[in-house]
């Protein structure tokens, strides 16, 4: 069986399981907590990072080989375009999200999350008990150190930077999906996937698995809505409502 370890609300990790979703594939999920995931995914990969996928032939992390991974063993829908330059258009585009614009955004996006232990905390643990939740929340304020600096929010000007990335990402879609609603040809490939996947932390998707849990934190609330008239905001929610299928996230067996 299939068993993808990973974060409850992350772009990384929705690419991951929106992929599996998309495919179908039978698999399990194990959601694990920043900070004490490290000692379930360090003897696994030698890293930290999430999304993992274990599978009976061994270990893959990073939401790029998962993808890749996937395409090969279960093709339809196909995510990786088969021809040879809309392929590495799409590649590009996942790259350029992957390592500039997602980590960038999510700076900010931790930080506001940071500002409210209590609303960190339920992100992280949606699904879980109350109890758990509030246990995790008084962890939050010692681990908020190592959070910022694991993900380079350095101060104010990363915090900066990470709106800029975020109209630079936001922008880049709309004018790139003006012509057929789709980031390479007319049809959906790892590039919406992995755009999607980053602004769905902006724009909060209901009845999916990046929805914000209730009720918003106000100054996360404050960020969504500086961004929601944004025609690629509008483009995300499509791409949800189009191509999401899952409601909800899970542990344990998918149907
Ligand atoms: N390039 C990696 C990035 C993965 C990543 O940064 N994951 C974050 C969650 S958004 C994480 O697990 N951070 C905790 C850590 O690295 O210890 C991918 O595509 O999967």
């Amino acid at each position: 069986m299939i068993e993808l370890l990973q974060f409850r609300h992350s772009p990384y990790n929705e690419k991951a399981r929106w992929a599996l979703d998309l495919k179908h594939v039978p698999h399990l999920r194990r959601s694990l907590l920043p900070g004490p995931h490290m000692g379930v995914v360090k003897p696994l990969t030698g890293g930290t990072g999430t999304p993992v996928i274990r599978h009976d032939g061994g270990v893959i992390d990073g939401s790029a080989h998962i993808i890749e991974w996937l395409d090969a063993e279960f093709p339809q829908p196909r995510l990786i375009p088969a021809d040879d330059s809309a392929r590495d258009e799409a590649l590009r585009i996942q790259r350029r999200f992957d390592d500039d614009l997602t980590p960038r955004i999510r700076c900010t996006v931790l930080d506001t999350l940071l500002a409210n232990p209590g609303y960190f905390s339920r992100v992280f643990c949606d699904g879980r008990p109350r109890a758990v939740q509030i246990g995790y929340a008084m962890i939050v304020p010692l681990a908020a150190p190592l959070v910022r600096k694991g993900n380079g929010i350095t101060g104010a000007a990363a915090v900066e930077d990470g709106h800029t990335a975020a109209r630079q990402a936001l922008d880049f879609v709309a004018e790139r999906t003006a012509a057929t609603g789709y980031l390479v040809g007319d049809t959906f490939t790892v590039a919406d996937l992995t755009a999607a996947s980053t602004l769905a932390v902006l724009a909060r998707p209901t009845d999916s698995p990046m929805a914000a849990p209730q009720p918003v934190a106000p100054a996360f609330a404050a960020l969504m809505a500086r961004y929601a008239n944004h025609s690629a905001v509008a483009w995300t929610l499509a791409m949800y409502a189009r191509h999401r299928g899952a409601a909800k996230d899970f542990d344990g067996p998918s149907g």
